[in-house]
C-alpha cells in the first residue's frame, strides 16, 4: 500500500459492513416503513445479482447455461438460455416478499404477477435480466438493469397502465456489471453509490460512494457499423469526433459495461434511432430510463436527442428510445448536432417570404 498506509482493522472492519441494505438505511436516515421496504428490495435485488454472477462463472462447466432457446421474445430477438435463467431468478427472489407484486422484463410480453403480493405489493420491478446478451456465449461482460416503481392504483385489470409514467417516478434504479468483478451500482435519489461483490463474504461491501461523472471525457461509444443507417446529425458528430484529437471509441455491445465506464471516465454513449427504426433499439423503462435516473444523479445528462431521457412518458411497455448519455458537455455537444439539423430542416420547409409583401 501507498507510503506504507495500513487500515486499521476497525476501519477495515467497518467497510466491510457497510453492505447494500445498511448503506440504504443510512442514506435516508430513517428506520421507517418506505426506508425498510427499499433496504429489502435491494438486497433482494442483491441476491438475484449473486445468483446470476455464479451461474455466469460457471456457465462453460454446466449443462444448459449457454446458447439459444429456440424461442424470440416480444421485440423479436432470438432468446438465450441466461436470459430466461436470469429472468426467472428475478421473480423467484420477489417471491414472498409481500414487497412486489408485478416484475416487467424485456424477456415478458407481459408483466408477471406474484398474487400472494398482491394487492399488498406497493413496488414494480422493472428489468432487463442480461443486458448484452450476445457477449454470453463468448465470456465477455455483460448486466442487468433494474428500477423499482410504486404502484399507483390497485391494477385489478391487470392493465399495468400506471407504469406508463415518465422516468422521474423511478423509486430507484441501477445495475449489476457481471465482469472481471461483479460490480451493482444504485441509486435512491441520494447520489449513486457502487458496491463490490466480495465472494468470500457473498456480500456487496461500498466500493465508491456518490460518484460523480466528469464534465467532458475522451469515450465514445457507439455502434459505427450502423453509419449509413443514421440521419445526418448523428453523422455530422461522428465527423467531428473523428477530426478531433483527444477521443476514443470504447465500444463492448453491452450497455452496462459502456456506461459504467463513461460513468467512470466520462464520455457519450449513444445509440441514435436509424433511417429504419427511427426509435434505436434500447428500451426506455428497462433500459434508458434506469440509467437516465443514474447519469442525472452524478452530474450527467440522457437525452433522446430532443428531449430530456427522463421526461419521455412511454406510450406502452416495450417502447424503444433513441439514447444519448453520459457527461453533460459531450451529450450537449451530440444534441447541438441533432439541433442545427432541425434548424436546417426548419428553415427549408419554413414559407418563403414575399417580397412585395402580398402573401
Ligand atoms: P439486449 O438487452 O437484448 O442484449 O440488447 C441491448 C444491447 C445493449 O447492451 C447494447 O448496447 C446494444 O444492444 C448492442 O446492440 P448492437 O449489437 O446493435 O450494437
Ligand atoms: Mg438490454
Amino acid at each position: 500500500m501507498a507510503d506504507g498506509y495500513q487500515p486499521s482493522i476497525e476501519q477495515t472492519l467497518d467497510r466491510d459492513c457497510t453492505t447494500l441494505s445498511r448503506h440504504v438505511l443510512q442514506q435516508l436516515h430513517s428506520f421507517g416503513p418506505e426506508a425498510q421496504d427499499l433496504s429489502t428490495l435491494m438486497n433482494r435485488i442483491a441476491l438475484a445479482g449473486k445468483l446470476i454472477a455464479r451461474r455466469l462463472s460457471r456457465a462453460g462447466l454446466v449443462e444448459n447455461a449457454l446458447g439459444f432457446t429456440g424461442q424470440t421474445n416480444v421485440q423479436g430477438e432470438a432468446v438465450k438460455k441466461m436470459d430466461i435463467f436470469a429472468n426467472d431468478v428475478f421473480i423467484s427472489v420477489f417471491k414472498q416478499s409481500g414487497l412486489v407484486c408485478r416484475l416487467a422484463s424485456e424477456e415478458m410480453e407481459k408483466p408477471y404477477y406474484i398474487p400472494e403480493n398482491c394487492p399488498i405489493g406497493r413496488y414494480t420491478l422493472l428489468y432487463d435480466p442480461i443486458d448484452g446478451s450476445s457477449n454470453v456465449d463468448i465470456n465477455l461482460n455483460v448486466g442487468s438493469i433494474f428500477a423499482i416503481r410504486r404502484q399507483t392504483g390497485d391494477d385489478l385489470d391487470q392493465s399495468a397502465s400506471d407504469l406508463l409514467e415518465n422516468g422521474r417516478n423511478q423509486l430507484a434504479a441501477g445495475y449489476i456489471l457481471y465482469g472481471p468483478t461483479t460490480v451493482l451500482v444504485y441509486s435512491i435519489g441520494h447520489g449513486v453509490h457502487a458496491f463490490t461483490l466480495d465472494p468470500s463474504l457473498g456480500e456487496f461491501i461500498l466500493a465508491s460512494e456518490n460518484i460523480r461523472v466528469p464534465d467532458h471525457g475522451p469515450n465514445y461509444s457507439v455502434n459505427e457499423g450502423n453509419f449509413w443507417q443514421w440521419e445526418d446529425s448523428i453523422r455530422d458528430y461522428i465527423r467531428y469526433v473523428h477530426r478531433h484529437e483527444g477521443y476514443s471509441l470504447r465500444y463492448s455491445g453491452a450497455l452496462v459495461g459502456d456506461f459504467h465506464r463513461i460513468l467512470m471516465q466520462g464520455g457519450v454513449f449513444l445509440y441514435p434511432g436509424t433511417v429504419k427504426n427511427p426509435e434505436g433499439k434500447l428500451r426506455l423503462l428497462y433500459e434508458s430510463s434506469p440509467l437516465a435516473f443514474l447519469i442525472e444523479q452524478a452530474g450527467g445528462l440522457a437525452s433522446t436527442g430532443t428531449e430530456p431521457i427522463l421526461d419521455v412518458i412511454p406510450g406502452e411497455l416495450h417502447q424503444r428510445t433513441p439514447l444519448v448519455i453520459g457527461s453533460r458537455e459531450d451529450v450537449d455537444l451530440v444534441t447541438s448536432f441533432i439541433q442545427e439539423r432541425i434548424h436546417e430542416q426548419k428553415s427549408l420547409t419554413a414559407p418563403r417570404r414575399d417580397p412585395k409583401g402580398t402573401a
